[in-house]
């Protein structure tokens, strides 16, 4: 079995590449990401020597390319992680997000139909169902909510896996699609809130919450998000989007003060900032089809998760503290300065 990840050098993709590359030594794990700024090979080190692992760089909206690639590998599997993920950046620049997020799916899925692959499975996000009211907590989005999104990236998102079912209904592509929630872990990009927030807060740097802090994520450690694409890819039905997500909702809030607990650091660390625009209120995944149909359960709760992940930045601050030092610093100033000060 050849299977394509893609966007395999980023926060999910890596991790699902370590878990692919372990768990099947007799596949081969062809990883093709572009190495933007969210790329980064060294959340590959350990495994990239093995005998069942390739990197290649290049675009995944790139026609010619994509189609050389297809000819020579023949893959059996397509696993579409790759995207401009970051919702913030989508405000500021969203014509990328166009490109890569939907222009670069349906490149993929063009070459996917032409080779013949026998499973594309697009890598999707609860944003796709907008967001649920802050009042009502026994409200869930299950896989029939109508999509109906906010920022610019959840509409590439959804644009996106609306090409997806397009090429399965019309030209009977073999497509899956999995909606998940908030992730977070190793290897996690310092622009998002829990790696900004563990790596600001061990600086004793001001926190930047938006707004009041009480918008809602589900937060799911990122392996059981790997596990469920695992089992999505070999069991999951063609033609079928699963939800996945854990029930661990938290107020943005409470995830901030539970870092802070967790590093014995003082609250006062927390500066509430300009909110932002379109900001999502609350996200809730209802998980139930794929738990029933593919006795999916994830190993974390939030307690076990975010202790690990805190740990792990402990132990990899050389991985992260590259990043900080680099680039990014710039991204920081611009995105937080004027609001910080
Ligand atoms: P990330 O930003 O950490 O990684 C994205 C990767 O894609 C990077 O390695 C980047 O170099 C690569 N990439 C970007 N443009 C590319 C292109 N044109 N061609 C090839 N590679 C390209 O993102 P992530 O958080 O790991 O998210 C991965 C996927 O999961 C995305 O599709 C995202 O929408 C989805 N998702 C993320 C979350 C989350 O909480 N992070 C939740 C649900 C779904
Ligand atoms: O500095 C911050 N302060 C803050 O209050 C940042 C970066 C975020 N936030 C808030 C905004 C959100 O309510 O924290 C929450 C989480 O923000 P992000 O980490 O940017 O994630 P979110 O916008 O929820 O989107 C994430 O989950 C769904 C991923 O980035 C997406 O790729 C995924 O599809």
């Amino acid at each position: 079995m050849k299977i394509l990840v893609t966007g395999g050098a980023g926060f999910i993709g890596s991790n699902f590449v370590h878990h692919m590359v372990k768990k099947y030594p007799e596949y081969e794990i062809v990883n093709l990401d572009l190495l933007t700024y969210a790329g980064n090979l060294e959340s590959l080190r350990d495994i990239e020597n093995e005998p069942n692992y390739k990197f290649v760089r290049g675009d995944i909206a790139d026609r010619p390319f994509i189609m050389q690639l297809f000819e020579k590998e023949r893959f059996d599997i397509v696993v579409n992680f790759a995207a401009e993920s970051h919702v913030d950046r989508s405000i500021t620049d969203p014509g990328i997000f166009v490109q890569t997020n939907v222009m670069g799916t349906q490149v993929l899925l063009d070459a996917s139909k032409a080779y013949g692959v026998k499973r594309y499975h697009q890598v999707s996000t609860d944003e796709v169902y907008g967001d649920l009211p802050l009042d009502r907590p026994d409200l869930f989005f299950t896989e029939t909510t109508p999509l109906h999104t906010s920022s610019p990236y959840s509409s590439s998102k959804a644009s996106a896996d609306l090409f997806v079912l397009a090429y399965y209904r019309t030209f009977g592509l073999p497509v899956t699609i999995s909606r998940c929630s908030n992730n977070y872990g190793p290897y996690h990009f310092p622009e998002k809130l829990i790696p900004l927030m563990i790596i600001r807060a061990l600086d004793d740097e001001k926190l930047p919450v938006y707004g009041k802090g009480e918008n809602v994520r589900d937060w799911l450690h990122v392996e059981d998000h790997c596990a469920a694409i695992d089992l999505i890819i070999h069991n999951g039905r063609v033609g079928e989007v699963y939800n996945v997500g854990g029930h661990n909702e938290r107020t943005n809030l409470e995830v901030v003060k539970t870092i802070l607990k967790a590093l014995d650091k003082p609250e006062s660390l927390i500066n509430y900032v300009t909110d932002r625009p379109g900001h999502d209120l609350r996200y809730a995944i209802d998980p139930t089809k794929l738990e029933t149909e593919l006795g999916w359960k994830p190993q974390y709760n939030f307690d076990t998760g975010i202790a690990q992940t805190i740990e792990w930045y402990l132990t990899h601050k050389e991985w992260w503290q590259r990043i900080v030092s680099g680039e990014y610093s710039n991204y920081f100033e611009a995105m937080y300065g004027e609001r910080l000060k």
